[in-house]
């Protein structure tokens, strides 16, 4: 079952129940910010986040689009899906423990000021024991389309300080604090910030949290983000308590820097994430 709800200031979200899953997706941003199953709630929501127009939740899975990260400058960073109204096009329940939710945004006058492209965004999440998000561009413009893009997932886990991230290792990545190219041969544990886009990714990432495991299979990407803010970069963060750093880790599939997408008129590309736990 589904119904649409809203917070007292009118923020609108769908709110969804199944017999594996529950979930709840704003229709701003097409922004699942809650999925909770028998083993547990996936997904990290600041305790602060505002649920207000035209402001970023803080957690779950923001849609970085069509750009990941500040590089066009004409562009907010991250992009500006993440606080549009998406259409709710249809919820099919289409058993007793799968649900399937149909998202759409398309270009509008305000879009085509900032960024000058006719396209259409469709975002189908599909809540079962496993949760999937296929984020799908097509272009409906005559003029061929460049795309950066991420599925900017938080992670809710139990301590920062006792993860272990696979499936990365000897990826080649910048880390975005030093400007470096590296690469690491042993899996990923944090103990400082970690703001680091891997790419030649292409296998299952493992999260290794001490209460559960979390499988990530991504399709139509071959970048991933990892980021952690820390302690200082956490007490700067907008919407996030000081502390908050110790409860989440993003791993975010994305297009990102060298895994950008050009797309040609009347093409679609699709991103796609599993997150299995
Ligand atoms: O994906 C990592 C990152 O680019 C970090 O550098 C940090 O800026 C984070 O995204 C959050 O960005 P936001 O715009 O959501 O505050």
């Amino acid at each position: 079952m589904y119904s649409i709800k809203s917070f007292e200031n009118g923020f609108e979200y769908i709110e969804i129940q199944n017999e594996f899953a529950s979930a709840k997706i704003a229709l701003q941003g097409a922004h699942i910010f809650e999925y909770v199953t028998k083993r547990g709630s996936l997904l990290w929501l600041s305790e602060i986040s505002a649920f207000q127009s035209g402001v970023a939740i803080r957690g779950g899975i923001p849609l970085c689009w069509p750009r990941f990260g500040s590089l066009d400058s004409s562009l907010p960073q991250h992009g500006f899906a993440r606080t549009e109204m998406f259409e709710l096009v249809e919820v099919i329940e289409k058993d007793a423990a799968t649900t399937e939710i149909l998202m759409r945004f398309s270009d509008s006058h305000a879009t085509r000021q900032i960024w000058d492209y006719k396209f259409v965004l469709e975002v189908k999440i599909t809540l079962t024991q496993e949760l999937k998000i296929e984020l799908t561009t097509t272009n409906k413009d005559t003029k061929e389309m460049m795309l950066t893009q991420a599925l900017h997932t938080y992670f809710n886990i139990t301590d920062i300080s006792n993860i272990t991230i696979k499936g990365l290792e000897e990826k080649p990545y910048l880390d975005t604090l030093t400007n470096e190219q590296r690469s690491d041969k042993n899996s990923i544990t944090v103990d400082k910030e970690i703001d680091r886009v891997y790419q030649e990714v292409d296998r299952d990432i493992i999260l290794i949290d001490i209460k559960k495991e979390i499988k990530l299979h991504t399709e139509g990407s071959s970048s991933v983000i990892v980021w952690n803010p820390w302690i200082e970069k956490c007490s700067k963060m907008s919407y996030m308590n000081k502390d908050a750093y110790k409860e989440f880790i993003c791993i975010e599939s994305a297009n990102a820097f060298d895994d950008f997408k050009m797309l040609k008129s009347q093409k679609s590309h699709t991103l796609s994430l599993i997150a299995s736990f």
